[in-house]
Formats: C-alpha cells, sequence, structure tokens
C-alpha cells in the first residue's frame, strides 16, 4: 500500500487550504472560548477570535513559547476537562523543566493515523514485525509509534529502548521487519551485531524509520549499508502531539508534513519574517485537530527550510528538509532534551563547585557521550582521591536525575576553563552527525 489516507495525502492544494481555513478558525474558537491564556493574549492585542477570515492572517496570531507551557504547568493551557483527557505526556520528566501536554480519545485516534501515514510512507504495512526501541514512558517515542503500528495492523514488539544484545536476538528470533527507534541507536544495534559477528544477511529486517534527534545523510548511509535497510527519518515534537508531525516517504527527499493537521510556517528567528519557500528559518506549527492541547503559532526552535515542489510519490504536501539545528541551546542527548540552564543549577546546589563548566557532547560508537567538567576550588582539587570520586558520583547522580540521562563528570582547577566577555559558549559539541 502506498498511502494510509490518500484522499487526504494526495489532496488538491486548494481543498487542502480551505480545510486549513475552517480547521483553523474552529481552533481559535477552541481556544478563545476554553484556554485562558489564549483568550487574554488574544484580548492584549485586540485580535477578535470570529474575525478570521483568511490564512493570509496567519501572522496576525501570537506565537506560543516552550516557557509558555512551563508557566502554565502541568494543565493550565487544555482546552478540555481532565474528565475527557485518555493520556498524558512530557517532556524529559525533569522536574521544573517539564513540559506537560494532555490527548483526549479522539487526538489518540488522530495521532494514530498520523504515525500509521509515517509507517506506510516509510514502506511499512500490516505485513511487518515491527521492533519498536524508542522509549515507552512520558517520551512521546514510545506510546506514539506503538499505537500508529497497531492502526496498521502490524505485529508490533513493544521492546522499549535498552539491552542492545536482547534486541539483537528478539530481532532475529521474531523475524523483525522494521526497526524504530533513534538513527544513533539504530547503529549502536549494527556495531554490536557485528561485534557479535552476526550476518545482517541472515535478518528479515526491510526498513528503519529513525527521528527524535539530529542526523545526517551520512549517517543515512551508514546505517542502510550496515543493516541492510531503508531508513528513513520522521519528526515530531511533543508539545505539537509527538512523532507522526512529518516523515519521508522512500524517495527519502523531505519529509511529508500533514498539513491537513498542522499549519506549517518557517520563519526568520529574528525578523519574525516568513522566509521564502527553500530558505532556512524556524518551524512553526499550528496545530489544527487537536482538542485536549491545541497550540497557535508553536515556535519549535527547529531549523529546517519548506520544500514546496510535488513530490514523485504523489503526496501533495509540503515537505521539510531534515532538521538542521536548532535557536537556542537545547541539546539533545541520547534522544533526551537538555538544557545547559537544568546543569548550571545542579551545579549551583553542590558545595565546593565554582558556576564555571563545560559540557563536552562526543559520539563514541555512535552513541552520544556527555562530560560536564565542573571546576572546583583549591582544597578540593588537591583533596585525595577518594573524596574527589565521591563528588564526581554526587554530582554524577544529581545530574542523571535532574536531567534524565547520563553524564560523565570531570572535576577541573580553578581558573583553567576560558572565561567569556559576552555571551557564553557553555557547550562543546564534537558531534559529527
Ligand atoms: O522526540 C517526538 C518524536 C519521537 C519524534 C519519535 C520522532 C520519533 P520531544 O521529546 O518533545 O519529541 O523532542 C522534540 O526533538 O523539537 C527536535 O529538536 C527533535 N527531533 C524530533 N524528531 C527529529 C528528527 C520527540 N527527525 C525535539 N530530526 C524536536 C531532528 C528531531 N530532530
Amino acid at each position: 500500500m502506498k498511502y494510509w489516507e490518500e484522499d487526504r495525502e494526495c489532496m488538491d492544494r486548494e481543498d487542502l487550504e480551505q480545510l486549513q481555513l475552517e480547521r483553523l478558525q474552529s481552533t481559535i474558537y477552541r481556544v478563545s472560548t476554553h484556554v485562558p491564556f489564549y483568550r487574554n493574549r488574544f484580548k492584549e492585542i485586540n485580535l477578535d477570535p470570529d474575525g478570521f477570515r483568511s490564512l493570509g492572517e496567519l501572522s496576525s496570531l501570537p506565537f506560543t513559547f516552550k516557557d509558555d507551557l512551563r508557566q502554565n504547568y502541568p494543565y493550565g493551557l487544555f482546552a478540555v476537562p481532565l474528565r475527557d483527557i485518555v493520556r498524558i505526556h512530557s517532556s524529559s520528566g525533569t522536574t521544573g523543566m517539564a513540559t506537560v501536554v494532555g490527548y483526549t480519545r479522539n487526538d489518540i485516534k488522530i495521532w494514530s493515523n498520523l504515525v500509521a501515514r509515517v509507517l506506510t510512507a516509510a514502506g511499512v504495512t500490516k505485513d511487518d514485525v515491527i521492533q519498536i526501541a524508542f522509549g515507552y514512558g512520558l517520551f512521546t517515542g514510545g506510546f506514539g509509534l506503538h499505537y500508529g503500528a497497531e492502526r496498521i495492523g502490524a505485529s508490533v514488539i513493544p521492546i522499549s529502548s535498552g539491552n542492545t544484545k536482547r534486541q539483537i536476538q528478539i530481532m532475529q528470533d521474531f523475524k523483525t521487519t522494521a526497526l524504530v527507534c533513534t538513527p544513533s541507536y539504530a547503529l549502536m544495534i549494527a556495531d554490536t551485531m557485528l561485534d557479535m559477528g552476526i550476518n545482517v544477511s541472515g535478518l528479515s529486517l526491510k526498513y528503519g524509520l529513525f527521528g527524535a534527534e539530529p542526523w545526517s545523510e551520512a549517517m543515512r548511509t551508514e546505517i542502510n549499508n550496515k543493516l541492510n535497510i531503508r531508513a528513513t527519518d520522521n519528526y515530531g515534537l511533543s508539545e505539537v502531539m509527538g512523532p507522526g508531525v512529518a516523515g519521508e516517504c522512500l524517495e527519502c527527499k523531505g519529509l511529508h508534513i500533514s498539513e491537513d493537521h498542522f499549519l506549517v510556517e518557517v520563519i526568520n528567528p529574528n525578523t519574525l519574517e516568513p522566509v521564502q519557500p527553500g530558505e532556512v528559518g524556524e518551524l512553526v506549527i499550528t496545530t489544527l485537530t487537536k482538542e485536549a492541547f491545541p497550540v497557535i503559532r508553536y515556535r519549535t526552535r527547529d531549523l529546517t527550510r519548506l520544500i514546496i515542489e510535488p513530490c514523485a510519490c504523489g503526496r501533495t504536501s509540503y515537505r521539510m528538509t531534515r532538521i538542521l539545528g536548532r535557536t537556542d541551546d537545547m541539546l539533545i542527548i541520547k534522544g533526551v532534551n537538555v538544557f545547559p540552564t537544568q546543569i548550571e543549577n545542579v551545579l549551583f546546589e553542590i558545595e565546593g563547585t565554582e558556576p564555571h563548566y563545560r559540557i563536552v557532547v562526543e559520539r563514541e560508537n555512535h552513541q552520544d557521550k556527555a562530560t560536564v567538567l565542573v571546576e572546583v576550588i583549591e582544597s578540593i582539587f588537591f583533596d585525595e582521591m577518594k573524596k574527589q570520586r565521591q563528588l564526581v558520583d554526587r554530582i554524577k547522580k544529581r545530574l542523571a536525575s535532574e536531567l534524565g540521562v547520563s553524564v560523565d563528570v570531570k572535576l577541573v582547577e580553578e581558573r583553567t576553563l576560558e572565561r567569556f566577555e559576552g555571551k557564553g559558549e557553555r557547550v562543546i559539541d564534537k558531534r559529527q552527525l
């Protein structure tokens, strides 16, 4: 099967725009009626929620930022009462920084359908055996892909992430045909297989659907060669829904956006003006059908380019290129979103450390490895090894619980890290994707 919902995926663009307008109007009505945050924002700028007449007026709507979500933690931006919510997800699960999103039964139905589109576009059908090696839990990756895979009727193995040797064993025994995880985990699985002397030609694997973190064309080639599969990229974010926002077809020339559910803009993050199609800018998304958690002009901070030319696959949706970077300092380490300020907050709490630190992120065996270099006061630096080790362990534990991902810690002598006069560059990202 080539399409999951052909009438929608191959829709005439004029009809699509009419549908988008109608859905946008009802979303504006929904948020202005049910979400005080939006009602107040609209009031502040004298926006009449009933006066919205064309998609061209989109720029008159206010932006929504991640910080707005945090300030309305946990349920402040929900547009339905909690009794209508059937699922709650949260990003990274780190206290203070967490953002919470909710879904009605209908939201879950749509989400499953949109992930089903992504899977179908990537070649997967009901005859496939799909191994979902994304984490199941508050992260949207595991459950999002799971529901979509069940929706198309494939056989789903909800193995979750980790325990690589077991992943490989199951892949062999259960005759997995499609692997779903982060691209870096796919490479780790491939390399572990090589170490174990397993010949990939003996596997049933045909497809790989990878997302949740940035990766490159070179990495795709490497994964394809090592696992002998066709790897595709898929994109999403919890604030907007989770996976299923966009995904590549087997042409592998950009990710098809489900524009009947998401209205996208690409803007210059400084001037806030739209960039020309084909130019790099920040992706801004307005949800068109979300009931529980609609967002208006959400600033994703993800940089991409819009491709408006039609695709050879027949889908009429605009595509976006793979994510090229981010406009903020958010790091994605092993798929977990990490802000340097989270690290800073932990260091501030620990006696003996100086507020000078550096985060070095590298790729080792295709896995992200983050090391935090921390300046410590002289008496600690020259302290006995045992005490130093205890301090390192304490910092590591606190960081792991704050960030939701483990990082290494190295103590360095006072005044050894470079100081900045202007904006500090605390992150050294050596990853070559
Ligand atoms: O990562 C949702 C997801 C799960 C997408 C599984 C695809 C597959 P969050 O944890 O909220 O949600 O993180 C969202 O991850 O703003 C991007 O910066 C990054 N990201 C997601 N997909 C891609 C991708 C999920 N294909 C943030 N390429 C987003 C590059 C991606 N970055």
